[in-house]
């Protein structure tokens, strides 16, 4: 039955309310918030031992997380703050208005910075430390598209001379130039981070967090209050790279990461929630993920307006619009708020009546007041037990005129005339009209008060950052004796690479040395990859040790979780492994201690899944060694089309610092790693490792004498002709070279046609070996022509080059500048299939008949085997000429 209005009963409930909601505020009056709270607490507890249950809330009321009278006072001289702040403004403005003056179309952003301004001044002057004793400082994460304050504010600081803010995306002048955007690649002594590509700053914020407590844990960094600041865009957050990992954060407990989300309400094209408000949303993401949220929504100067309002219609106006009305606000202007905002109930509008459509236009968003601001860092910095989410409701493009809260605001690069000559009358700065409306760069004396405050805060704060340090790292790899065990072969027994990888990584964790600094990493792929010994050996790292008694203890390789394990155990996240394993591979700089991370995953899965992070891992100058397990579009069998493998060599050989390598046998294994070692960690190359390893079990033969070299450059000559008279060269890799070689076997004895087995560890390598010969050669026509090493190491070799591949045929293409018409490909282009290795590589004609087929196919071409002898043979071999091609099944 409806209840109507009037009804007794509902009234005597109305007037219960009341009394309850009075003696509630009794209580906060009276004994304090503290109090109010824990009366909540006992109440909902009251509830549910009554059965009622209630939706827990994730989005709290549009105003700020703290109160006014929770905050304490600032700590530093706004007036000279202000005044540094608008100086780094101008000459972030500047630069890139300047330079697009000059080099129309040159790029850059203004209105990013802009918006994030007070977040960073806040930070730089009273919260990101430089240092922590002999440890590098607080990392920070910088949002890529705001490099142009950063620069400003290391030109103020003197740190970037004129001439380089000039060189602004002119790297490839005669004096050094600024990258657009944080590349550590690109200055090495400045950023730490790239994090342009949108997601991927956030991701690893959060698992730099973890590895930071990971190396505590196990006793290879001091503790330290160090902090992990990640500055986040709005729209940004709509990567599923920026959200996916906030559980981790919570369930390890990292109170030492904090993000800061710039909610400037837009994103490239427009609003990012035009129809709702993102503080909400990500209020309730964060808070359901649980971390400590701290909502920045409103300035000071709203306090007062929140005081005097009793009919709370402020609150509910607020709550009533939407992030599009929001953005209007500041785009349209301060009489456009007093009508459409305050406008709308009689009360309000009465409530900013003494004030002029200036002041109302200018009454601030959270996150450009930096009280609210220093008071929720201060917050974050002291929470325990969890990380802290800042959310902070900004203005694109603020401050800059016209171009404010526009939707392409996030495109403008340059400024009208007068738009600079208003800023500077704005801020007051003591900068001419001439020079303002050139748009001219502007440098106080260092001994003004303000330059004296600005390098002062830093001196406090242990110096300057950005930076990136790389120290002299001491380390000796191990000698390629001591891998004696890998190089002997297995006598017989029949083993895959991925075991003989995962013997050679045990033993190089039980090394005095170096085994510390190995850091095996893996998504959920352990046992795929017969990891359970390792598990045993050295523990799965785990910052809360071993709660439970495994269900295997009574095992030999029982499930060891330990607080100071070695291994990192993701779970099935090859985003996250892939985070982890850059932590680990910028360890020698982020930390001084050169952690030699070994991430092991499904080649299928890796780059595939997260290329983009390779290649930031690549400009971070990261180093370690990528694992492919399962490797092969016809070594794994079974799996079929999603799984199988045949194409990562391809895509790795984008990156310029990766050198991949597909070997064969675990004696090539152990020289490309012992070799990996000593360039990537004794030498100091900034280069990283992509190896392929495969599941097929076969006898490892032992390491032929002086090969050394040519695995590592890439090929070498495994079996010769019987006779010593080969009429053609076949080139094989992974397990697939053992196909070439019983090829090798079919041709000479049936065939009577005597080859040469060439095992070929890296195609990538060769050719980017012979691009850089080849590239000298074209630059010096009057010199003697150098050659290429592919070239050199078949000078003697004669016939057609046959290759066979468990990857497409595009990898062993590459070489054919060199190899001419020489070359004949086999490869496993297509998609894959769920069978056998035998049926498999029939499908893709890389079997060892195939390779005989083909070779005395190319040879009857060449006019050097009859081409209906080669025909029959093809029929004999049971090669079906009149299928499909595989390719394109
Ligand atoms: C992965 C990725 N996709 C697209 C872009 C192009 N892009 C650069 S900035 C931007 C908008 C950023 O918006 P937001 O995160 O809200 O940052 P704001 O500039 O508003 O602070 C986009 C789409 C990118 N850098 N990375
Ligand atoms: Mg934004």
């Amino acid at each position: 039955m409806a209840t109507k209005v009037g009804n007794p009963v509902q009234s005597d409930f109305a007037a219960q309310l009341r009394e309850w909601i009075e003696a509630f505020d009794d209580v906060v009056v009276a004994d304090g918030p503290e109090q109010g709270a824990e009366l909540l607490t006992a109440l909902k507890q009251r509830a549910r031992e009554a059965g009622i249950s209630q939706q827990s809330e994730l989005t709290t009321p549009y105003v700020n997380t703290i109160p006014k009278h929770e905050e304490v006072a600032y700590p530093g001289d706004r007036k000279l703050e202000r005044r540094i702040e608008a100086l780094i403004r101008w000459n972030a403005m500047a630069m890139v208005h300047g330079q697009n003056k000059r080099d129309h179309g040159i790029g850059g952003h203004i209105a990013t910075y802009s918006s994030l301004a007070t977040l960073l001044e806040v930070g730089f002057n009273h919260f990101f430390h430089a240092t922590y004793g002999n440890q590098p400082g607080d990392f920070v994460y910088f949002q890529g598209h705001a490099s142009p304050g950063i620069y400003a504010r290391a030109f103020l600081l003197g740190r970037l001379d004129e001439q380089r803010i000039l060189n602004f995306r002119h790297e490839l002048r005669d004096t050094p130039g600024l990258s657009s955007y944080p590349h550590p690649w690109l200055m090495p002594d400045f950023w730490r981070f790239p994090t342009v590509s949108m997601g991927i700053g956030p991701l690893n914020a959060v698992y730099q967090a973890r590895f930071m407590r990971y190396l505590e844990n196990r006793g290879l960094i001091e503790k330290t209050p160090r902090k992990i600041w990640a500055f986040v865009g709005d729209g940004e957050t709509d990567e599923v790279d920026t959200l996916g990992a906030l559980s981790l954060g919570r369930r390890e407990k990292l109170d030492n990461l904090i993000f800061v989300v710039n909610c400037n309400l837009q994103r490239l094209d427009g609003p990012v929630r035009g129809n709702a408000r993102i503080i909400d949303e990500l209020e309730a993401v964060f808070l359901g993920a649980g971390w400590n949220v701290i909502k920045v929504i409103w300035g000071s100067d709203w306090d007062e307006l929140f005081e005097r309002d009793h009919t709370g219609l402020l609150l509910k106006r607020m709550e009533e619009c939407v992030d599009g009305e929001y953005q209007a606000f500041k785009a349209k202007g301060g009489a456009y708020i007093r009508q459409e905002f305050f406008g709308k109930y009689p009360e309000l509008l009465k409530l900013v009546e003494h004030m002029s459509d200036d002041e109302v236009f200018h009454l601030h968003r959270g996150g450009h007041d930096a009280r609210k601001i220093y008071n929720a860092y201060k917050q974050a910095v002291e929470h325990k037990g969890g990380p802290t989410v800042i959310l902070a409701k900004t203005v694109k493009g603020y401050g800059l005129g016209s171009t404010q809260a526009r939707n392409a605001s996030h495109q403008e690069k340059k400024v009208a005339d007068e738009a600079l000559v208003d800023f500077v009358r704005r801020y007051d700065l003591p900068i001419p009209e001439a020079d303002a409306r050139a748009g001219k760069l502007y440098r106080p004396p260092q001994d003004s008060p303000e330059m004296v405050y600005m390098q002062g805060r830093r001196q406090e704060l242990g110096g300057y950052m950005p930076r990136r340090d790389v120290p002299k790292i001491d380390f000796k790899a191990p000698k390629l004796e001591t891998f004696g065990e890998w190089t002997g072969g297995s006598k017989g027994r029949a083993v895959s690479t991925t075991m003989g990888f995962v013997s050679i990584l045990r033993a190089l964790m039980k090394d005095p040395k170096i085994g510390k600094l190995i850091v095996p990493i893996v998504p959920d792929e352990g046992r795929t990859f017969g990891l359970e010994s390792a598990i045993k050996q050295v523990g799965i790292y785990a910052s809360e040790g071993q709660k439970y008694k495994p269900h295997d203890v009574d095992m030999l390789l029982s499930y060891r979780e330990e607080k100071d394990g070695q291994i990192l155990e993701e779970g099935i996240t090859e985003a996250g492994a892939m985070a982890s394993f850059t932590a680990a591979g910028t360890g020698y700089s982020n930390y001084l201690v050169p952690t030699i991370p070994f991430y092991m995953y499904y080649s299928m899965f890796g780059f595939q899944r997260v290329g983009d992070m390779m290649w930031a891992f690549a400009d971070a100058r990261g180093k370690g060694f990528l694992m492919a397990g399962t490797a092969g579009r016809t070594t794994m069998t079974g799996e079929g089309l999603q799984h199988q493998d045949g194409h990562s060599h391809l895509l790795m050989s984008v990156i310029p610092t990766c050198l991949s390598y597909d070997p064969a046998f675990v004696y090539e294994l152990a020289v490309i790693l012992q070799n990996g070692l000593k360039r990537m960690y004794e030498d100091g190359e900034d280069v990283f490792y992509y190896i392929t390893m495969y599941n097929e079990d076969y006898a490892m033969p032992e390491m032929p004498r002086g090969v050394e070299e040519g695995i590592v450059r890439g090929i070498y000559k495994l079996k010769a002709a019987a006779s010593g008279k080969a009429v053609a060269q076949l080139f094989g890799s992974g397990p697939i070279l053992n196909e070439v070689l019983r090829a090798q076997e079919i041709l000479a004895e049936k065939y009577s046609a005597e080859t040469d087995v060439w095992s070929v560890t890296s195609y990538n390598e060769l050719r980017r070996e012979a691009l850089g010969v080849e590239r000298w050669n074209r630059l010096h026509p009057t010199e003697a022509e150098k050659t290429p090493y592919i070239v050199s190491a078949l000078a003697k070799a004669k016939g057609p080059v046959i290759a066979a591949t468990d990857y497409m045929k595009a990898v062993p293409d590459q070489l054919a500048p060199w190899l001419t018409t020489r070359l004949v490909t086999l490869g496993t282009d297509g998609f894959g299939r769920s069978d056998n290795r035998e049926h498999l590589r029939r499908h893709f004609e890389v079997n060892a008949e195939s390779v005989v087929a083909a070779t005395l196919s190319k040879l009857a071409r060449d006019g050097k085997f009859d081409a209906k002898k080669a025909q029959k043979a093809m029929a004999d071999l049971g090669v079906d000429t009149e299928r499909g091609d595989p390719a394109h099944m």
